[in-house]
């Protein structure tokens, strides 16, 4: 399979839905069916933090959750971890600044979808040129997700690299809602990464698809 197109791609990040069992109240796989129901456009596996499952408990539930999302023809991305996305064969993986460098991802994963974090100009710049499909920025609003967030940038970033000719696909995440959603596409992102906004949501179907309508 050849490297994702970019206008496809662009179009699946606009209602990016992140989970892992410790950000849910209810079961994930209920929670995953409903934002799926509710019109998510793509999905990642992120199971992290406090609680979360490891080991073979956390291959099983992946492997449920890529089933679920093979089915409705939404695509299943792993953050961080490489083994679990080669061997799920999963259609992509999220980095990390942290995490092994694009570049060597990229020759690991063939021609999955790669997304990187980049908190600057300058780490959009290396991320791209070493391989990535699209770029994660943030926190675009206060989180209480990401225990070791950056700092709190607004709309800047996304900005910053659209004005420098940066036309790379782009999702905003971080303390997106229903409410802020519109702003982060104006400022130039593709679609909008969210966590607690759908996983904590008493109603999980109905706001997603209210937030799918503040993106679409
Ligand atoms: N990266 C930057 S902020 C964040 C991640 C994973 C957390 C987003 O979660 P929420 O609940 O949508 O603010
Ligand atoms: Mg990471």
């Amino acid at each position: 399979m050849p490297r994702i197109n970019e206008e496809k791609l662009r179009d699946a990040l606009k209602v990016y839905f992140i989970v892992g069992s410790n950000n849910c109240v209810k079961n994930p796989v209920q929670v995953v069916e409903e934002a799926i129901e509710g019109g998510i456009t793509i999905f990642q596996f992120r199971e992290k933090g406090k609680d979360a499952l490891e080991g073979h408990e956390k291959y099983m539930l992946a492997k449920e959750l890529q089933a679920i999302c093979k089915t409705k023809g939404i695509p299943f991305i792993v953050n961080d971890d490489i083994d679990l996305a080669i061997e799920l064969n999963a259609d992509g993986l999220h980095i990390g600044q942290e995490d092994e460098p694009v570049m060597n991802i990229r020759k690991k994963i063939g021609d999955k979808i790669l997304g990187v974090s980049a908190h600057s100009l300058e780490e959009a710049k290396i991320a791209i040129k070493n391989g990535a499909d699209y770029l994660g920025l943030g926190p675009i609003f206060p989180t209480k997700t990401k225990e070791d967030a950056k700092e709190v940038r607004g709309t800047t970033l996304i900005e910053e690299l659209r004005a420098n000719g940066l036309d790379i696909p782009i999702v905003g995440i971080g303390g997106i809602t229903i409410d802020n959603a519109r702003t982060v596409m104006k400022a130039g992102a593709d679609g909008v990464a969210v966590i607690t906004a759908i996983s904590q949501s008493e109603k999980i179907l109905e706001t997603t698809q209210r937030l799918s309508e503040n993106v679409l």
